[in-house]
């Protein structure tokens, strides 16, 4: 249909007020065209949403891929525990290790790891979730499994898995701008490296297993609350297309556990989780930093090389600039992670050098949100007051953080090569714009490249703000939408564009967005409607789903946990049970004022 108009070119420029002689034939024009309804809402039963929306980029796995996946494979899944085993082999191989008795708090020197052995929850212990994808296609397990006793031991540090000799991480960073010393995994412990059938390395970890030698004055329990908001957090931004760590399961205690929920002297005893979690690897830039602020550099050329060796397999061990290799490929993906936390709204809510990944995988879920009410300025962590790390300001915190890990790589530098790795810092900005713009041209269904697609992104971006738009939803439903009904400003259901349409400029926008979808010659609405739903999630785990679920888990019922781990592992597809619990509906009253805890 956009072929039709094909000729209609004009030049756009940034005055709103020329616009009102170019609508009058921009709906002379469209008026005269054909269109083909389209239907907003789609509604589909759980089977049909699995084999819909096959166009998914390749990123992210077709929702009908796993199907498959899961049933041709299911004879060869392991049902015997005692047979899964893991290996720390490699780990404990590579580096020196703190051999020191007990987890008592200490500073540790020249090592990479201590062993630590995690302390069993006390009972009696619930499966509160599991992830049939990452327990079946990652770690080929039968996930009936899980219905086991035993596997509630393993999944919570009450019973090692046959290879296993439980790891703490030493670590450093930098927290909120200033050295913090020696952190480390206070509360998680690593049990090994998993090696896959196809061929992918997943190491383990437990999050909440108790205190290791890295636990400063913590308990190293984690609670129900923060473990359901890291089980269905990381899955999410999973099935969002986000690099994430994963969650397998999420298991529940009876063990008390005392925190201050908002630090304000109001103590409450809450129930230690545990949850089960991989990466491909969970050094961070930290891991790092603690090695070259301590002078052990011997030690800091051994973990660059295990990490480049077994990560970076482009990078030729023999490349004299090698450690400059790996920082120009840092630079380069976490300004890729960064730029795909804007496009879904992530504030990851913690940016310190503990936190960012040696892999650029988004790491430790804690007082995290998706922006709700569009603003730069939208913090999750309600005692961050001056806005650190603020959803628009995490690409400063990235900058800031691989500043740091130049800093931390000097002493294998060269100068010159120190020199060199600055000037692969200044390219990080232009890399985080170039991607973001990518992205949001992306969500607005825009092919090719025109001179005003920024200013199309920002003066949406900015109308936003200004009406306190929802950012999903505003989104997916410009993707939702037909041509027509933009075009008619028809935004019947339509809860996010309706406030969106109350900014006084939205006319001249939507103008200018029409003629920008109307010179894409070979497009179709539909084509742009399923190409902008595939990149314009219609569920993200909002703060007030997620507190509905914990409250519940709270009380032993995990059928809301269970739901929304569902629901967000297909963002992108309408589904019935999720429209009939409001998850795309403007979030409810109460969720006003809620606030994300910060202790966890
Ligand atoms: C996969 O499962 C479906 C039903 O869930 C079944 O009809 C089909 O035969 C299975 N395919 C394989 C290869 O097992
Ligand atoms: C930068 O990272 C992205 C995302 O991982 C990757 O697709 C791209 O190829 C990288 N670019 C370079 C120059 O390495
Ligand atoms: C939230 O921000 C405050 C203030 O900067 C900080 O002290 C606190 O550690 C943060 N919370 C978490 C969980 O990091
Ligand atoms: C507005 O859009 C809805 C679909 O959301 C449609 O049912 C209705 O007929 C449209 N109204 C007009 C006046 O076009
Ligand atoms: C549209 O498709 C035609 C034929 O496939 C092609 O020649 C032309 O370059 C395309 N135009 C654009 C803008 O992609
Ligand atoms: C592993 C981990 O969660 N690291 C830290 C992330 O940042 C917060 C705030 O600094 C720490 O509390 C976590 O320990």
């Amino acid at each position: 249909m956009y072929s039709q108009l094909s000729h209609f070119q004009i030049h756009l420029s940034a005055s709103g007020d020329m616009w009102s002689p170019f609508k009058v034939m921009l709906i002379a024009l469209v008026a005269a065209s054909s269109f083909t309804p389209v239907c907003v809402l789609e509604f589909c039963s759980d089977s049909e949403c699995h084999s819909h929306d096959a166009t998914a980029p390749s990123s992210r796995p077709p929702p009908n891929a796993f199907k498959s996946r899961w049933n041709a494979s299911a004879s060869n899944l392991l049902r015997d525990l005692d047979r899964f085993t893991v290996s720390c082999k490699k780990l404990i191989e590579a580096f020196p290790i703190d051999e020191g008795e007990g987890n008592y708090a200490r500073p540790v020197k020249n090592c990479i790891f201590s062993k630590s052995v995690p302390t069993p929850l006390k009972g009696p212990l619930r499966l509160a979730a599991a992830s049939k994808e990452v327990i079946e296609d990652m770690l080929d397990l039968d996930v009936a499994v899980t219905r086991s006793d035993d596997f509630l031991h393993y999944a919570s540090g009450g019973r090692l898995p046959p290879g296993s000799v439980p790891l703490a991480h030493r670590y450093g960073g930098h927290q909120f701008g200033s050295w913090a010393g020696q952190l480390g995994d206070g509360r998680a412990h690593s049990l090994g490296q998993y090696t896959n059938r196809k061929g992918e390395v997943w190491e383990l970890q437990l999050k909440g297993s108790g205190k290791t030698p890295y636990s400063r004055s913590g308990d190293g329990r984690a609670v129900i609350r923060s473990s359901v908001r890291e089980f269905l957090g990381s899955e999410a931004m999973h099935f969002l297309g986000v690099p994430t760590s994963r969650a397998a399961s999420l298991i529940v205690s009876e063990e008390p556990v005392k925190r201050d929920q908002f630090y304000d002297g109001n103590v409450k005893t809450e129930r230690g989780a545990v949850v089960l979690r991989l990466a491909n690897s969970w050094f961070r830039i930290g891991s790092l930093e603690i090695l070259s602020q301590s002078g052990e550099i011997d030690l800091l050329r051994q973990l660059l090389t295990f990490v480049i060796d077994e990560h970076f397999p482009s990078i030729h061990p023999d490349d004299p600039d090698r450690y400059l290799a790996f920082y120009s490929a840092l630079v380069n993906e976490t300004a890729h992670l960064i730029a795909r936390w804007t496009s879904v709204g992530f504030a990851h809510g913690v940016c310190n050098t503990d936190n960012f990944s040696l892999l650029s995988v988004t790491l430790d879920y804690g007082p995290f949100g998706f922006v709700e009410s569009y603003s730069p300025h939208f913090v999750p962590n309600t005692s961050d007051d001056e806005g650190r790390y603020a959803v628009g300001a995490q690409a400063d915190a990235g900058l800031f953080n691989l500043g740091k890990l130049a800093t931390a790589l000097g002493p294998v530098l060269s100068e010159k090569q120190q020199s060199e790795a600055r000037e692969l810092l200044k390219g990080y900005v232009d890399i985080y714009h170039k991607r973001t713009h990518q992205l949001f041209k992306a969500k607005l269904g825009l092919l090719a490249e025109e001179e005003d697609d920024s200013y199309l992104i920002a003066f949406l971006l900015k109308m936003m703000e200004e009406t306190r738009s929802d950012f999903t939803m505003t989104f997916r439903q410009l993707s939702e939408a037909s041509f027509q009904q933009l075009l008619y400003r028809n935004f019947t259901q339509l809860w996010a564009l309706q406030d969106l349409s109350s900014y006084k400029l939205f006319p001249d926008w939507l103008s200018m967005y029409q003629l920008r979808l109307l010179r894409q010659e070979n497009d179709s609405d539909l084509e742009r409607q399923q190409r902008m739903k595939n990149e314009n999630p219609r569920y993200v785990l909002r703060n007030w789903m997620a507190e509905s679920a914990i409250s519940k888990a709270e009380k032993n019922d995990f059928s809301e946990v269970e739901l929304l781990h569902h629901v967000l592992s297909f963002p992108f597809i309408t589904q019935k049970a999720a429209e009939k619990a409001g998850y795309a509906e403007r979030p409810p009253s109460w969720a006003k004022g809620l606030k994300v805890s910060c202790s966890s």
